[in-house]
């Protein structure tokens, strides 16, 4: 039974005793409704108690909510049925998420505490739990009153208290989101009656999977309330059109897990979905006892086999996920929490986000380390859609007290609760101990900001490994990210995070000394990805502003402006200038909001495709590009594809272009010759016609050649190098695109300037454009001179396009298709397009 309807109310610290507010006939009629799950910031602000604390500065002004006692109660009916055979019922009250600090109250009766956001709490209730009414009160603590008397350490980014809280690290703030210290009933509450016994945990591995059979354990753990209960466990595993495609029956003894294996013939595999199909069987578990079911588990699962290789064939290091045997690129991008207000989200929210990545041809994401061990919409939807989840454990940039007993001891259930309720995830593909503390740990201490010892060490090093030997050894465990050879952030081994661009991060770098940065156009250029070699890209990216409607809808009027202290207040960076230096080196420094808008997108899109074309380039040594940030969890400015109204930016329309597995590429620096690239992704050969085209920006043709090409499976090639002056001819390098198609394959068009946008002579182009209402499309002409960025706009959120800020060759015609995500009406009469150098097309409606 689930317990939903909540009421929510707040007090002083210690201003009512305790067992007053939680007494069951405490009349809490006046207490306001809550959402559960939510949180405390939710309900106010759906009760109209606060402004919302996205709009303008709000966010500062929620700050007393961090301050007081808020208590939460429910009433409900619940039934006891009295049994006589001496196996009586078991009631137990099932939290999946509180946050943080909580004393839970039945029946005005103290029945325990919790003290972890990422744990699940399990209290027995059977003695507490009456026939007829029954009262729930759960008090949550300001977390000052747990962590102030406790020893600070030197480093804790972003806030001092985090290290002895086990909570969502963004919560404290961080360089893209606000501070917003949430509290309340985060997960779903619910009571469960049993008898006899019950399933505590079915874990299904897939030993091998081959083209004629594949070999499973299904593992089946069972909590016996009466030692002598005779109980076996029925195993099925059906098929999706419900046949039964291997069973099992096995006797199952309380506390001690025991497994059965399951073999399928012909099985159907999981794939990610740019390899295959995302294939789902469903598992059933049933506990009986003595003949009677007494609990049952059915869950979707899938056949597939997962490996980290660290060295590939040849002996050489690699850093790359075998997916049933296949080394893949990993493509895809960092996620945040979907909002501030974690509990709060709905799960629409998560299925557009995911599908977004499918869009633009992802198939991983990483699930960093500052928010929360996701919920499981999240990874229902990875499994359905065949994206790989990369899972970082809750551990991000700071020093965690690893010699204090309790806190280890919560810390290893919080694990445990995790791995297990995750670990059937065809999706999740590899445990992550932590976010960049192993690497900032050395940094910080040979820089002298350090100088007590690595806090926190053996959680990632001991504990976590103990963990998953114990409760899943199917799948790899890396200690940190970045991590591996000298330094953790080692081209040579292991993953990397690339925070030379944008952060300005001096490499190469040893253990031990002391780091640099370089503040200079040069230093944080998206050039610099071109000098990395790394196995596996796990971190890069630049900032881009979010698009015009986001912004407005939380700026206060009169301060939508290049410059106003309210934009400034959404950027939540160190030091704007990186940002600027960027924008300073390819598009110019912006002079007003509507170029910050443009500015910043292309050089987002542009610097991250050329960072990503390299990466897929060196196929033969990278596996892996995660863009440095997927989401938003506020409507700030930030490193995201897509902004918190989900509405792409330019990079995500660049992104299903670069992403794409069949990617035709340019490889080409200024004086140096103009080499063209093809990979291919994918697990079959494709043959076509490739044709590299140069105009100039007025639409003449410069120069083209055709060339066949066959490309083997899941290679890149270099498919021709061309001298630059052969090209160009007498046009300059300012004054050309370079445009490569190949009509027969599947690859997009990919289109390059031979300088950066600032030294381009653009001409003014004109776009029209046709608004098809019925179809739902808009169809984009451009005349004069390439259109550069083509944007298309609507003003509204949760929109997506099939393609938007792409660049048009005069004469050329592109019909996009347009969609709102969540089957509401278009506002086809808000629609403008326009471009960089275009003003807004007049559009006919038909
Ligand atoms: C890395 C991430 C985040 C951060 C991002 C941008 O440090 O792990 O902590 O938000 O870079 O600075």
């Amino acid at each position: 039974m689930k317990i939903t309807d909540w009421r929510l109310q707040h007090f002083e610290v210690g201003e009512k005793p305790p067992l007053q507010v939680a007494a069951p006939g405490l009349d809490d009629r006046f207490w306001m409704t809550a959402n559960v799950p939510g949180d405390v910031h939710s309900t106010l602000i759906d009760r109209r108690i606060i402004e919302h604390p996205y709009f303008g500065h709000n966010d500062i002004k929620c700050r007393w909510i961090e301050q007081k006692e808020w208590w939460y109660r429910a009433q409900f009916d619940y039934e006891i049925h009295e049994r006589h055979d001496g196996h009586g019922e078991r009631h137990e009250l099932i939290f999946e998420g509180l946050d943080t600090f909580a004393t839970i109250f039945v029946n005005g009766l103290e029945i325990g505490t919790a003290e972890n956001m990422h744990r699940i709490y399990v209290f027995d209730v059977t003695r507490v739990m009456r026939p007829g009414k029954n009262a729930i009160a759960v008090r949550f603590d300001p977390l000052h009153l747990h962590h102030q008397d406790k020893e600070q350490f030197q480093w804790s980014s972003y806030t001092k208290e985090r290290p002895w809280l086990r909570k969502a690290a963004m919560n404290f703030g961080w360089d893209w989101g606000p501070r917003m210290v949430t509290v309340g009933i985060w997960g779903g509450v619910r009571l469960e009656r049993r008898r006899v016994a019950k399933l505590d945990s079915v874990f299904v591995q897939t030993l091998s999977a081959g083209k004629e059979a594949a070999a499973l354990r299904v593992a089946v753990d069972a909590v016996a309330y009466h030692k002598q209960a005779q109980l076996t466990a029925e195993i099925k595993l059906f098929t999706r059109e419900g046949e039964v495609a291997a069973s099992a029956a096995i006797s199952v003894k309380g506390g001690r897990e025991t497994a059965a294996e399951l073999v399928v013939k012909q099985p159907q595999l999981w794939w990610s979905h740019d390899l295959g199909e995302p294939y789902l069987y469903e598992l059933e578990v049933q506990l009986l006892a003595a003949g009677e079911q007494v609990d049952s588990y059915r869950k979707r699962c899938g056949i597939r086999t997962i490996e980290l290789q660290l060295e590939d064939k040849a002996g050489k290091p690699a850093f790359a996920f075998l997916l049933n045997g296949v080394k893949l690129f990993a493509k895809g991008s960092n996620w945040i929490p979907a909002d501030s207000f974690i509990g709060a989200v709905k799960d629409k929210r998560y299925t557009d986000l995911i599908e977004l990545a499918v869009d633009s041809n992802m198939n991983m994401l990483r699930i960093w380390a500052g928010g929360i061990y996701e919920k499981d919409v999240f990874y229902e939807e990875c499994d359905r859609l065949g994206v790989l989840v990369w899972q970082d454990f809750a551990f991000a940039n700071a020093l965690f007290p690893d010699f204090n007993r309790n806190f280890m001891e919560n810390v290893r259930q919080e694990a445990i609760d995790n791995v297990k309720r995750l670990r059937n995830h065809p999706s999740l593909a590899l445990w992550c101990g932590n976010n960049e503390i192993d690497w900032l740990y050395d940094m910080k201490s040979a820089g002298g900001d350090i100088t007590c010892p690595f806090y926190g060490e053996s959680i990632y090093h001991e504990l976590l490994p103990e963990v998953l030997e114990q409760y899943d050894s199917s799948r790899p465990y890396w200690p940190s990210s970045p991590y591996g050879g000298n330094d953790a952030n080692d081209p040579d081994v292991g993953d990397r995070h690339n925070w030379q661009v944008w952060h300005g991060s001096v490499y190469p770098r040893k253990f031990g000394e002391a780091p640099l940065l370089d503040y200079s156009i040069e230093g944080v250029t998206f050039k610099n990805y071109k000098k990395d070699f790394t196995l596996f890209s796990s971190e890069f990216g630049m900032h881009a502003s979010a698009n015009r409607y986001t912004l407005e809808r939380y700026i206060p009027e009169g301060e939508f402006y290049w410059g106003s202290v309210e934009l400034a207040h959404r950027n939540k960076d160190t030091n704007h200038q990186k940002g600027i230096l960027l924008m300073e080196g390819y598009t110019g420094i912006p002079q007003n909001i509507e170029e910050y808008m443009n500015f910043s997108m292309l050089t987002q899109a542009e610097g991250l495709k050329y960072g990503i074309e390299h990466y897929r380039r060196n196929k033969h040594r990278t596996s892996g590009a995660l863009v440095w940030q997927h989401n938003d969890s506020w409507p700030g400015t930030s490193w995201s594809l897509i902004d918190y109204e989900l509405l792409p930016k330019a990079s995500f329309y660049y992104a299903k272009k670069f992403y794409h597995p069949l990617l035709l590429s340019l490889d080409y620096e200024p004086g140096q010759p103009l080499c063209v690239w093809a990979v291919n992704d994918r697990l079959s050969a494709h043959e076509g016609e490739v044709l590299f085209q140069c105009f100039t920006l007025d639409g003449a043709l410069v120069y083209e050649q055709s060339f066949d090409v066959k490309l083997p499976p899941n290679t890149a090639i270099q498919l021709v190098e061309l001298a630059e002056a052969e090209v160009l001819g007498d046009a300059a390098p300012e004054q050309v695109i370079v445009k490569l198609s190949a009509p027969l394959l599947d690859a997009p068009d990919n289109y390059y300037y031979l300088r950066d946008h600032r030294e381009l002579s653009l001409p003014n182009s004109t776009l029209a454009a046709t608004f098809n209402e019925q179809e739902q499309t808009i169809t984009i002409v451009a005349s004069g001179g390439v259109a550069r960025l083509v944007k298309i706009t609507v003003k509204q959120g949760n929109v997506r396009f099939s393609d938007n800020y792409f660049d048009l060759l005069p004469g050329e015609l592109v019909t996009v298709t347009l969609q709102q995500a969540d089957g509401q009406p278009l506002r086809s009469e808000t629609l403008e397009v326009s471009a960089l150098n275009a003003d807004k097309a007049d559009i006919h409606f038909n």
